[in-house]
């Protein structure tokens, strides 16, 4: 399927010349990293086309053999004049899409935030294990009894101080962490917010400010749209409570 302009912004930006962006994404229902990729294309006006792959069933291993070496989603094929690319991890993705389109607004201008908005992603990358295992993105779903473990709250306060951190010293009031502009950073961490509304977790005005911000980009409510959509279940991902 290839997207229309977003109505944020209504220009588009081609690929190259010669390339074409396939999108590859699990289920939109569950698939956190699925939902950063689609962020780095969709909310910066990448045109691209995409796929739903469902995750964990047989479809998911034909995705796997047509796809080597990608194992995870999202993953972004690039064809350049015939010759593929293939892009396997949201952190390539965003610095591949921005080394493209240095225009769109991936990270911010200036270079220490930028520095900080870099580290932001890899933080969110590499850490934060109790939360995405305790609360599993589902944007099917907003339960009302689940309050987090010491380790998920440690990861949510965690969240909860660099949002502030960069808001004080890059908001300038906008509603995006690093300002008016959202950038990786804003979509790296898209799925936290989704995740603080599901298990609504009680948090500081500030943060959920923040979490309403994230889920209310367009291209995250377009992403949001199609998972309430979609009928496969991934019963790890679905508690009785609620
Ligand atoms: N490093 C990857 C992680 C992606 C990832 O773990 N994706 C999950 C879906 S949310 C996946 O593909 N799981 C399938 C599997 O592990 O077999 C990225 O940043 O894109």
């Amino acid at each position: 399927m290839l997207c229309s302009p977003l109505l944020l912004d209504s220009r588009q930006l081609k690929p190259g010349v010669s390339m074409q962006y396939h999108l590859i994404i699990g289920n939109q229902a569950y698939s956190s990293w699925s939902l950063r990729g689609w962020l780095l294309l969709r909310a910066f006006n990448i045109e691209f086309e995409h796929e739903v792959v469902p995750l964990y069933v047989p479809e998911y291993d034909e995705f796997l053999a047509r796809n080597y070496p990608s194992r995870t989603v999202p993953t972004l094929r690039v064809n350049d004049d015939g010759n593929e690319m293939m892009i396997w991890d949201s952190l390539a993705m965003a610095e591949f899409l921005h080394e493209q389109h240095p225009e769109a607004g991936i990270w911010p201008t200036g270079i220490a935030e930028r520095a900080a908005a870099r580290s932001f992603c890899a933080e969110m990358h590499s850490g934060f294990d109790a939360l995405r295992s305790t609360m599993p993105m589902n944007v099917r779903r907003e339960y009302k009894t689940i309050t987090p473990d010491t380790e998920t709250r440690a990861d949510i306060d965690r969240i909860e101080d660099l949002w502030r951190w960069a808001r004080s010293n890059w908001g300038g009031g906008g509603r995006y962490l690093f300002g008016e502009h959202f950038c990786a950073a804003d979509a790296f961490f898209a799925p936290v917010a989704s995740r603080l509304r599901t298990y609504q977790v009680s948090l500081k005005p500030e943060s959920q400010c923040t979490v309403e911000a994230l889920l209310n980009h367009p291209a995250t409510v377009e992403f949001y749209e199609a998972g309430k959509r979609e009928t496969w279940v991934l019963e790890f991902n679905e508690f009785d409570q609620g």
